[in-house]
């Protein structure tokens, strides 16, 4: 007997189709990163949003489970040219987050435990577009790819997907990250193979 109906919307296979330019599909999960793996403990973790006047928002790794999560099934892709299709993540979107922040800001600078800075427009946060992801293919999110926890923010270049992640400032200057302020696209769509400063 066939579970498999017509109308079967489980994983579907891949196809060049979901593949942006330049890139190609890995089945395992390289663990990429410009220092060591910092350990952070949940009793310590905390995530804190700074507005451009200096307002802080916290919260704990208890609050930020308390929070309704979701599940995104997301494309990622890597400026060294591999990507993988279909991972499952679980997190809080960040339109929750936002939900108890105010602010008139245009730009975001990502910050991550261990010193790591990624800046991206704040509107590319918002809208269903990019968690605060803890859980990774049904398991705690390993140390080596952001556990505790990370950004995910899979429509730009995963540079962007800051692991161990700490807070996000706002401002209305957009100040480079560190693999921007090195040479990378300011903003890193895959799609339009904004890979570096000048593509
Ligand atoms: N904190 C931090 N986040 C980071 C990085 C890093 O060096 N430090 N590297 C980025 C890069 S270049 C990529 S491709 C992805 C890799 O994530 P992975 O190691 O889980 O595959 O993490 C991104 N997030
Ligand atoms: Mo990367």
């Amino acid at each position: 007997m066939s579970i498999v109906s017509r109308g079967f919307r489980g994983r579907r296979e891949p196809s060049d189709e979901d593949l942006p330019p330049g890139q190609y599909l890995t089945s395992d999960f390289p663990v990429l990163q410009a220092g060591p793996t910092p350990l952070v403990r949940r009793e310590e973790w905390r995530f804190t949003i700074r507005t451009e006047v200096g307002a802080e928002t916290s919260w704990t790794w208890r609050e930020l489970l308390d929070l309704p999560s979701e599940r995104p099934t997301v494309d990622i892709h890597c400026v060294t040219r591999w990507s993988k299709l279909g991972t499952t993540w679980q997190g809080v979107s960040l339109d929750t987050l936002f939900e108890d922040v105010e602010t008139v800001a245009d730009h975001a600078l990502v910050r991550s435990h261990g010193g790591y800075t990624t800046n991206l427009p704040l509107e590319d946060l918002l809208d269903g577009k990019a968690w605060i992801a803890y859980r990774f293919e049904g398991e705690d999110l390993p140390a080596e790819h952001g556990g505790p926890a990370r950004l995910l923010v899979p429509h730009l270049y995963f540079w962007k997907s800051a692991k161990w992640v700490s807070g996000i400032d706002l401002g209305h200057e957009d100040e480079p990250g560190f693999w921007e302020s090195l040479g990378y696209h300011n903003y890193g769509d895959p799609w339009r193979e904004q890979r570096y400063s000048d593509d």
